[in-house]
Parts: structure tokens; C-alpha cells; sequence
């Protein structure tokens, strides 16, 4: 796969609250690993995978971005030519969710209304939002939702495809 170039390159960013498992679903879907004493990110750290996908070959340049409040400034500049992101949340913290806008917010200020996958994280464990909860919230914003398990490993590559899905049918039209 690494022998051919690629026929599209897509710059993508992680957002969302600090614990989420932003970094767990980058570690998981590129190198199949969770490390068990992961830290907090300081600030960014730059992944690349590349997704083969109807035949065409997609380069992923996958920022990880920290959720911590003292990154923002920084987290916009990264923000700021991508081409698609990913929303985080995790399923046991309510809050996290409810933030949702603050992510966007700076996400579209930055880089325009591009291409967004939500993201329920940590399946693997009891949830303490309802489904009317999550619906609620995320189809009022149109965003499609993917339920991962960076722990057990599920879904983690179809949010990766789902959201390389998005932005390849916004650049046919
Ligand atoms: N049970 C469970 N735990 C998870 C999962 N994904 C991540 N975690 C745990 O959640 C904690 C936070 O994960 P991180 O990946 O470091 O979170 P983050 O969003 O990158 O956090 P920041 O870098 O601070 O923004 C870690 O203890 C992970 O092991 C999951 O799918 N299931
Ligand atoms: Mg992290």
C-alpha cells in the first residue's frame, strides 16, 4: 500500500474533551496497540495511515490534538486547513458530549463547515447517556455517529472510513 502514492490526502483532527480516548482510537486504528499507561497529549502529535478505500488510496495525516482547555489556541492553528474531524466523546461522561459545541464551534471557525463524524468511545463500558440523549444532540448538528471501543477494538476503522466517506462526496459536488 505505502509503495503506490496516493490518490487523495486528507488532513484530519481529533476533538474533544481531555479522556475521552482521542489518542487510544489513533493508537488503535494505526499501530493496533493501547498502551496502558497513556498520558495526557501535550499539545499535538502528527499520525499517518493510509486507508485504501473503492480502490483509491487516501493518505490520512492524523493530528492528535490535547483536550485540554490550555491547548485552544493551539488546537485552532492545527484546525485550520483540515480537511474532515472527528468529534469525541465518551460514553460515561455526560459532559463530554454536552461540550459539543464549543468543538465545533472552534472547528468551523477555524477551518470552515468541514466534514465532522462523532464519536462514542468506550463501548466496552456502562453508558450514562441515553439514546435520546445522544440523538438529541447530534442530529440537531446533522452529524452521523459512530459507536468505538478503542479498548475491545470496535468500529475504530469504520469512523476512520466514514469520515474519509464525507469528505470525498463533499469534493465530488
Ligand atoms: N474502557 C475504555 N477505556 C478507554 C477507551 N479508550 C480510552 N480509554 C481510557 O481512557 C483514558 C483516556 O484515554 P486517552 O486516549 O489518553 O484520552 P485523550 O482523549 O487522548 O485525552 P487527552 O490527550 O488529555 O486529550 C485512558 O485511561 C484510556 O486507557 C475505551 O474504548 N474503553
Ligand atoms: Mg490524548
Amino acid at each position: 500500500m505505502s509503495t503506490r502514492n496516493p490518490d487523495f490526502v486528507h488532513k484530519l483532527v481529533f476533538l474533544g474533551d481531555s479522556q475521552v480516548g482521542k489518542t487510544s482510537l489513533i493508537q488503535r486504528y494505526v499501530y493496533d496497540t493501547l498502551s496502558p499507561d497513556m498520558t495526557r497529549t501535550i499539545g499535538a502529535v502528527l499520525h499517518i495511515k493510509t486507508l485504501e478505500l473503492d480502490g483509491e488510496f487516501h493518505k490520512q495525516i492524523i493530528w492528535d490534538l490535547g483536550g485540554e482547555e490550555s491547548f485552544a489556541q493551539l488546537r485552532e492553528q492545527y484546525c485550520a486547513n483540515a480537511s474532515g474531524a472527528f468529534f469525541v466523546f465518551d460514553r460515561t461522561n455526560l459532559k463530554s458530549l454536552e461540550h459539543i459545541d464549543r468543538w465545533l464551534n472552534s472547528l468551523y471557525a477555524a477551518a470552515g463547515k468541514v466534514a465532522v463524524v462523532a464519536v462514542e468511545n468506550k463501548i466496552d463500558l456502562e453508558s450514562v447517556i441515553t439514546d435520546a440523549q445522544i440523538r438529541g444532540i447530534l442530529e440537531a448538528r446533522g452529524l452521523k455517529h459512530i459507536q468505538t471501543s478503542a479498548l475491545e477494538n470496535k468500529n475504530v476503522d469504520v469512523a476512520f472510513e466514514e469520515l474519509v466517506k464525507k469528505i470525498r462526496e463533499r469534493g465530488k459536488y
